[in-house]
């Protein structure tokens, strides 16, 4: 949009007065937040209201992701990058004298998601946006998200993270959209008028689902959608509820991923999936009927997109939506259904693919059990002369459980894995019985990453040199940062590259003093790990390599470069093992960082309470990206494109999407190491992998895994014996002494590179000319392709810009 600053700096003043009676020069840091962004929202709303006219109008199709989880991040900076107006309002705030940066501090993270599962969600309807897709978000209005981590004594410690308490501020309640989920009840099929079956639901549960709609505003292109979020209320009419039924309800809303460990978590689980598909396309079917007479158009304007299996409910619901309430015939309904669905797969870990046990599932969602029996009953039918143990054995229902995945992947036209690797995994592995059925239902979709909000906006320097040498192309065609690889050989700017590396290292280093009080040395090497603390990640494989570290400079055998290894990482609340990782980095931090001897060669920081706020923080600075999991279990991983994005050499095993980076920027311009997929399915197969003999055998290994239980690092007595026997006596699962040395191997050899820093300049570069591919506007625009059967409007402007 056109705005000029003198325009914008009247808008915003009296934006003030108007909200909070009070002149901008006495607003507080959060009234200043609070002005601007219902300004920037002011600003989008005729686009917003124009994008919605014109898909009713020209009945175009659209698109909407239901996911349980979206990590949105702080909007308010993206929504002026996207608006155009960034520069605008940073010069206005100066002439003000306000401290822009400050003020955008000011915003929240939204606490509804909590991994890469949730950050794609996201990243998509940025995406869905910017390319001009109509695509809009279906979601769950958490009232609390995930949780807030603190340590205490090196312990994870988890906080209520109460993101809504203060109101927010990007979202619009619309009561007058809300509709009813049922829950529970009988249901009785009657004949009727029709010759058809009429589902009559007695006694059951209702439950009002209010909507929260929140602009999605694209990169400069005037198209707007919507991310639309539901939040359980008890019905204002009907039956009074006791104080317990209406906490029942509105528990329904309240947080992400409640406890699982139990059956009343497992049912409250159950009973948030329904709600979101139930909410979701209820509103979607409403909808389409204001301008439609039949379903004859619906698979042609309607795509639904099942993000993993939490909304796979997706199908059943719609059939019963096209069965109960417009009264199509099964044979229609489901070719519908199949039409309108697609699913993606986003792991490979058997563990947690969704299934749900039958005792459960039928009396919380009968009419939905019933047909999921159909389902399963015709699926079966339909492959009759088929080897019954292999229908069987991929059948939606089977053992006495509702399998969410098998169910997703009949009922969808579309199913994809998320990097080449792991889509391979699912043909040959976890789905390959569903692979020989309907091949031509699978697809690859690498994952990929908003370029916008990781290297123009968290990594400002770095972008100010990239318009300084390449021109600004590079911001809206991801793939012109080709362009920067011919200065790879020019010292010159290898020079300024390194002084913006630095000036970012600068940033997060007064960060880090000013949280955790540690001073880290910004001439260090930044070694980065951040991601959801899991086993199959190997956060442990690093502390072995950090503990090597030290061992080596207490040895008095000193030499690589300065080290500062950076971590972040929330393990989940019943996640034992991976509580006793973070106790483990924590507790080796403290030995090193307090230890003269080594410190001022070797730091290690564990920054508490990870998240897009604090990535956008810790990735512009980093080295090194550590991708180190064991192959075949990443499905792909997105930091590692976040931060080779940035600036980043990679160390990682040939897993998940690091494959292709690998293939992106070639062999000498990243660091891999370890087993591949295959050996460790070897392995696995043969039995013949034995840590206990690698630990007594090799003496730098059994040196490292000694200091675990040897009293060298203080106060993990617990913690240093379990961790050892998981190693030691359970086989070590995850292969991390398999890895180990190939990956010591590694990461001397990276050293050598960073302390020749032309050589490793070189490095940077090649990655960052590769960077343009993973960014999800050519993800999504794959999806818009193969999946969706859209033409993205790509910066066609409703307005002029
Ligand atoms: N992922 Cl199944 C999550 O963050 N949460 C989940 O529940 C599941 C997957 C991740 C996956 O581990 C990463 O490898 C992917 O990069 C990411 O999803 C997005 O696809």
């Amino acid at each position: 949009m056109a705005l000029t600053v003198s325009e914008f700096e009247r808008a915003y003043k009296e934006e003030v007065l108007q909200l909070f009676a009070e002149s901008w020069q006495t607003a507080s840091l959060d009234q200043q937040f609070a002005a601007l962004a219902s300004l920037v929202k002011r600003y989008s709303a005729s686009d917003w209201s124009q994008t919605k006219q014109a898909v009713d109008h020209n009945n175009e199709k659209q698109i909407y992701y239901f996911s349980i989880e979206f990590l949105p991040g702080r909007m308010l900076a993206t929504n002026l990058l996207n608006l155009g107006i960034l520069t605008t309002v940073e010069r206005a705030f100066k002439e003000m004298g306000l401290n822009f940066k400050r003020v955008l501090g000011m915003e929240v993270d939204p606490g509804l998601g909590n991994g890469g599962l949730g950050r794609l969600a996201s990243s998509f309807l940025d995406a869905m946006a910017s390319i001009g897709i109509n695509g809009n978000g279906n979601g769950l209005r958490y009232q609390t998200g995930l949780f807030k981590q603190d340590f205490l004594n090196g312990y994870q410690v988890e906080l209520p993270d109460d993101w809504l308490r203060n109101g927010y501020v990007w979202e619009t309640r619309k009561i007058e959209r809300a509709v009813v989920v049922r829950f529970g009840g009988e249901v009785n099929l009657l004949p009727s008028a029709d010759g058809r079956l009429l589902a009559q639901y007695r006694h059951t549960e209702n439950v009002l689902a209010v909507p929260y709609d929140i602009p999605q505003i694209g990169y400069r292109n005037g198209h707007v959608n919507t991310m639309r979020l539901w939040q359980a209320e008890p019905p204002a009419m009907g039956q009074p509820l006791t104080v317990a039924q209406r906490e029942e309800i509105s528990a329904i809303s309240q947080s992400l991923y409640p406890d699982d460990s139990t059956e009343a978590g497992r049912r409250l689980r159950l009973r948030q999936e329904y709600f979101l598909v139930s909410a979701g396309l209820q509103s979607i079917v409403r909808h389409y009927r204001k301008t439609h007479q039949d379903f004859t158009q619906f698979a042609q304007t309607v795509a639904v997109h099942i993000n993993d299996t939490h909304p796979a409910m997706a199908i059943p619901e719609l059939m019963r939506l096209l069965l109960d309430e417009v009264r199509l015939d099964w044979d229609s309904a489901w070719a519908i259904t199949v039409q309108v669905m697609s699913y993606t797969n986003h792991t490979l870990l058997q563990e947690a693919l969704e299934t749900w046990s039958i005792d459960l599932f039928a009396p919380l969602l009968p009419r939905i059990y019933q047909i999921i029996q159909e389902i399963d009953h015709r699926f079966r039918s339909a492959y009759h002369d088929a080897d019954p143990a292999l229908i069987d054995s991929i059948a939606p229902l089977g053992h006495n459980m509702v399998r969410m995945a098998y169910l997703a992947v009949w009922g969808s036209h579309a199913v994809n894995g998320v990097a080449a690797l792991h889509t391979r995994l699912l043909e040959e592995s976890v789905l390959s019985g569903w692979y020989q059925l309907v091949p031509e239902r699978f697809s690859n979709q690498t994952n990929g990453i908003t370029l916008r909000r990781w290297v123009q906006l968290a990594n400002r320097p770095l972008a100010k040199l990239l318009d300084k040498t390449i021109g600004s192309d590079w911001r809206r065609s991801p793939l012109a940062i080709e362009a920067l690889q011919p200065f790879a050989d020019q010292p010159k700017f290898l020079h300024k590259l390194a002084a913006a590396k630095l000036k970012n290292k600068r940033s997060l280093a007064a960060y880090v003093k000013r949280t955790v009080g540690l001073s880290i040395a910004t001439d260090a090497m930044f070694d980065v790990q951040i991601k959801r603390l899991h086993a199959y990640k190997r956060q442990l494989l690093h502390l072995l390599r950090i503990i090597d570290q030290y061992q080596t400079l207490k040895a008095g055998l000193a030499g690589g470069p300065k080290y500062v290894h950076i971590f972040a990482a929330k393990a989940a609340p019943g996640y034992y093992y991976a509580k006793e990782i973070i106790k483990a980095i924590n507790a080796t931090a403290d030995l090193i960082n307090h230890d003269p001897e080594v410190n001022q060669q070797l730091q290690v920081a564990f920054l508490p309470n990870y998240s897009v706020s604090l990535a956008e923080r810790i990735i512009a600075a980093a080295d090194v990206s550590e991708q180190i999991s064991l192959a075949g279990k990443e499905a792909s991983g997105t930091s590692n494109m976040k931060l080779m994005a940035t600036g980043a050499v990679t160390l990682a095993t040939m897993d998940g999407a690091n494959i292709e980076i690998y293939d992106a920027v070639g062999a000498a311009n990243m660091m891999t190491f370890g087993l591949s997929s295959e050996q460790v399915l070897q392995h696995q197969r043969n039995f013949d992998y034995s840590a206990r003999d690698l630990f007594e055998r090799d003496p730098r290994i059994h040196r490292i895994v000694s200091a675990l239980i040897d009293g060298t690092i203080p106060g993990i007595e617990v913690e240093g014996q379990d961790i050892y026997q998981s190693l030691i006596q359970y086989n070590d699962e995850y292969f991390v002494l398999a890895d180990l040395k190939a990956y010591l191997d590694a990461g001397a050899r990276l050293d050598e590179l960073y302390l020749r820093p032309e050589a490793w300049g070189k490095m940077v570069v090649a990655n960052l000319a590769a960077s343009g591919r993973f960014s999800s506007d050519l993800t999504v625009a794959g999806y818009a392709r193969d999946i969706w059967h859209v033409t993205p409007e790509n910066q066609v402007n409703r307005h002029e810009l």
